[in-house]
């Protein structure tokens, strides 16, 4: 990737300072920005951990220290986690069991997943992390789950209704090739989940084969025809920023082959989630990139819209488009919500009420010339939540596709579509409580789970 020579932008004046050019290679800067100022935010996040925090280890708060190893965790710096917590380990024994469960939690899932980073990551292969975990699948590096075990069976003594504890505690020992014989009998989880039936009827993870078993942060994956061969190609995404956008053409013989870099795509990194759509109705799939999920202040990242070229490369239109937007945002829907023939574009920000985050939901409305006309607030659509997913469909089979938002620590919205005002806008009506689908117990089951399926 081509760096510029001297980076525009030192500080996250990106989000106030518009002047970002348009194409992809605007794009490219634009990103490559962020990517030095996290580095430059992280790097100074390290100068006070994991280290100093260990010097300081009596002038700090056991609380902080849970915290800076949170933090550690999230930031995938799962060693050095453990480090701290194995340092406390002495002075919990006595706190109280408030605090010994919280570190006991955080300890545990520090031990899974550095035998998961060793194990599923650095040795992958097709059976890693496949429910039930079986052949060259079970772990052959054992001690971190081990002593996460021991972990969960302090944790069990103490909390026996947890039944967080006792899934992970059976998880840990399918790992090992251990379950169900190994597991002490008071916290056996008898699940079909856990049991091979019948290996013939699984589906068998052959992206290791097909070389398309790309390493990096949760993202998005995309299954469409996207040169128009018939044949269904693949595109990837992760959210960090040092995730570059993948573009994988299946050959029709014995896999694929990664056209990321003849694409034009180099340089485009990060992405929560993608989405395919046909903006412009020339018969070529483009995507929609949505970036930042997560990083709440620091997750200001912008979108991208990506045209299909014809040729088997991609432009960044975001900006030619008037769909820049300065958000964390971890969904977005693509439906033609006013019934002219152009794909529209609804955007589920995550929205913190009182801070700089804080922007109600974006509808962008397809003018059939290549942009979008940003009508949320027009259109009663403009929710204000940590949104985490979104639905379209037409739920009523009145032939408007209505919407549905699920929010994070929020109520969920169901948005019936009521038809076009006279300048084309579609209006939208909140019916969540009438339709009895506002229930908060929704939220936490439904927050990743809603796609855009029953979009048509
Ligand atoms: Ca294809
Ligand atoms: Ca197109
Ligand atoms: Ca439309
Ligand atoms: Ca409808």
């Amino acid at each position: 990737m081509n760096k510029p020579s001297s980076p525009k932008y030192q500080s996250m004046n990106w989000v106030t300072n518009y002047d970002v050019k348009p194409g992809t290679t605007g794009m490219v800067e634009l990103l490559d920005s962020i990517y030095r100022w996290d580095e430059k935010r992280k790097n100074e996040q390290s100068q006070i951990s994991p280290f100093n925090k260990l010097v300081h280890v009596f002038y700090k708060s056991r609380q902080q220290l849970l915290s800076g190893a949170r933090e550690l965790l999230h930031e995938g710096e799962t060693n050095e986690a453990i480090h701290i917590l194995e340092e406390l380990s002495d002075e919990i024994v006595n706190e109280s069991d408030e605090l010994f469960t919280k570190y006991n939690e955080l300890l545990a899932i520090a031990y899974l997943r550095w035998g998961e980073q060793e194990n599923c990551i650095i040795n992958h292969n097709h059976n890693s992390c496949i429910l039930p975990i079986k052949e060259n699948g079970i772990y052959a590096l054992q001690d971190n789950t081990r002593k996460a075990i021991e972990v969960y069976l302090k944790l069990l003594n103490k909390h026996p209704d947890d039944w967080k504890y006792r899934w992970l505690i059976n998880i840990a020992y399918q790992t090992l090739g251990e379950y169900p014989s190994k597991v002490p009998k008071q916290w056996l989880i008898q699940s079909e989940l856990m049991v091979d039936k019948d290996s013939s009827d699984n589906f068998k993870n052959i992206a290791p084969l097909l070389k398309v078993d790309e390493t990096s942060g949760a993202g998005g994956a995309v299954l469409e025809d996207f040169n128009n061969d018939g044949l269904l190609d693949i595109m990837t995404s992760g959210l960090l920023s040092t995730n570059q956008l993948k573009y994988y053409v299946n050959n029709g013989k014995d896999g694929f082959s990664d056209q990321t870099i003849p694409a034009q795509l180099e340089g485009l990194t990060s992405g929560f989630n993608i989405y395919p759509l046909d903006y412009n109705n020339d018969g070529w799939k483009d995507l929609l990139v949505v970036r930042g999920s997560w990083g709440r202040l620091n997750g200001r990242y912008p979108n991208s819209l990506l045209r299909n070229n014809q040729d088997g490369t991609f432009s960044d239109i975001t900006v030619e488009a008037g769909l820049l937007s300065f958000m964390p945002v971890a969904t977005a829907v693509c439906a033609d919500f006013n019934n002219d023939g152009w794909t529209d574009i609804y955007i589920g920000n995550e929205s913190v009420v009182n801070t700089e985050i804080e922007k109600a939901n974006e509808l962008y409305i397809n003018n059939g010339k290549g942009q979008f006309i940003e009508t949320s607030v027009q259109s009663g659509t403009d929710i204000n939540a940590f949104t985490k997913g979104l639905c379209a469909g037409d739920y009523n089979n009145d032939g408007l596709i209505d919407l549905f938002i699920s929010n994070h620590n929020g109520i969920n919205s169901l948005l019936k579509n009521n038809g076009n005002d006279d300048k084309g806008i579609p209006q939208f009506v909140n019916t969540t409580i009438t339709a009895g689908v506002g229930n908060r117990f929704l939220v936490s089951l439904l927050g990743f789970g809603i796609m855009t399926t029953m979009v048509g």
